[in-house]
């Protein structure tokens, strides 16, 4: 049983507890009929996903992903109940995390920089789970390097013309909307970028590809042609693309983190059962102090990077204003010490560790990616290190 002391630090109110209650039971219970274990990858994949975003929806989880005005829990984005969401989906299974993150992700520009018309034409559908979100920032040549974009936007009459191609887009094909970000006028770099939101039907955009990766989830490329958006699908102004884009990351970021939480406690979890029920040389492994010390340095890693999480998530919701740091040390503890803890639970299982379909096994593949999306480890290293040296010299 996975250890939900955490629960009680000061981080949380009521309301929170009883959501992480209300999203422990929906996952008891649905998952194994919404997300069966044997139709979480292949051809089934999609599907599987769009039944996760229909049932969150129905169940009131993805309240999460949106604001209070339009059908959420609390006032603006819910930091600490997107991370409680993301840790215990993930721990029960990657796919519903995978289904309830992107509503957030895929909506988020909308909740911070979308105007009333955009929040009510798109919020409510999100939020009840009949819209599917995706974001769609990267390119081939621009990952880390987010200036770097080439898509373009021209203006147009009333409106602006998209050309260019996206890569790494979750939910691309399944998705309803996408919000986009494009490169406007001629400033330079980060300065010269726009967030759109882009509906799936628009003509000029199609889905040019699938992309396989080791833990698999839908998962694809955009192609923009001649992709004309109305001017009024803009978030924000000319040139507030990359704040949009970052400010949308400073709070997802906390919750990759978490997702990376819910992964570790999974694989603490097995590997202190497996621990307990292995015999070798005559005593369970849980006797051998080797055992032991792994099992300490595991719930350590995993208390540690709850601290930094809720501490994010809590710094957002209550204080407010730029978490950049916060989330950046969140992430960056959260998912590189869950790639240990996990390694260490395959290393406690022996050869079965690596056995397909083993609980620890798809664990090993699943944190993989957490380590370089939505901004690589070294990049989380950059910025802290640039918040940092901003406070030692005063800025
Ligand atoms: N919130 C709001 N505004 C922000 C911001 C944030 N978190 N971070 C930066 N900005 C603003 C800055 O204030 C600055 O504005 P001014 O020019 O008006 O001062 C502007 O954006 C540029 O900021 P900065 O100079 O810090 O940007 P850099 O080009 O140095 O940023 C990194 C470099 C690498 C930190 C950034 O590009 C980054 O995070 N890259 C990773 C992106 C990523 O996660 N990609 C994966 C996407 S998968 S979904």
């Amino acid at each position: 049983m996975a250890d939900s002391s955490f629960l009680g630090w000061p981080f949380f109110d009521a309301t929170h507890r009883a959501f992480a209650a209300s999203v422990e039971d929906w996952a008891a219970a649905a998952l194994p009929t919404v997300c069966p274990e044997d139709e979480a990858h292949g051809e089934h994949m999609d599907h599987t996903a769009r039944r996760l975003v229909g049932e969150l929806g129905r169940a009131g989880l993805l309240a999460a992903c949106v604001p209070a005005a339009h059908g959420g829990r609390a006032a603006g984005l819910d930091v600490r109940g997107l991370c409680l969401g993301r840790e215990i989906l993930a721990r029960h299974a990657g796919l519903a995390d995978f289904a309830f993150a992107m509503q957030g992700l895929g909506s988020a520009a909308i909740t911070l920089f979308g105007d009333d018309r955009q929040q009510a034409r798109y919020l409510p559908r999100v939020g009840r789970g009949e819209a599917i979100a995706a974001f769609a920032l990267s390119e081939a040549e621009a990952g880390s390097d987010v200036g770097a974009m080439t898509t373009r936007a021209v203006a147009d009459g009333d409106g602006y013309v998209i050309d260019g191609a996206k890569t790494w887009i979750s939910n691309a094909g399944l998705a309803d909307f996408y919000t986009v970000f494009a490169r406007v006028g001629e400033a330079p770099g980060a300065k010269g970028l726009a967030a759109f939101v882009v509906d799936a039907d628009t003509p000029g955009l199609t889905v040019s590809g699938r992309i396989d990766v080791i833990a698999p989830h839908p998962l694809g490329s955009l192609a923009f042609d001649g992709c004309r958006v109305p001017a009024a699908s803009m978030l924000g102004r000319p040139g507030d693309g990359f704040k949009v884009a970052m400010s949308v990351l400073d709070v997802f970021r906390s919750t990759v983190g978490a997702a990376a939480l819910g992964f570790a406690r999974r694989a603490l979890d097995e590997a202190v059962d497996r621990a307990e029920r292995r015999r070798a040389f005559g005593s369970r492994l849980a006797e051998f102090q080797l055992i032991q010390a792994k099992i300490a340095e595991m719930a350590l890693a995993v208390d540690a990077a709850a601290l930094l999480i809720y501490r994010a998530a809590w710094t957002k919701d209550v204080l407010g204003g730029r978490v950049t740091r916060e989330a950046s040390m969140a992430k960056l503890f959260a998912t590189e010490q869950a790639q240990v803890v996990i390694d260490q639970a395959v290393q406690i299982f022996g050869g079965l560790g690596v056995v397909s379909g083993m609980a620890v096994e798809k664990l090993y593949r699943e944190i993989r990616a957490l380590r370089i999306y939505e901004g690589t480890s070294e990049v989380q290293k950059l910025v802290i290190a640039a918040k940092v040296l901003d406070g030692y010299r005063g800025n």
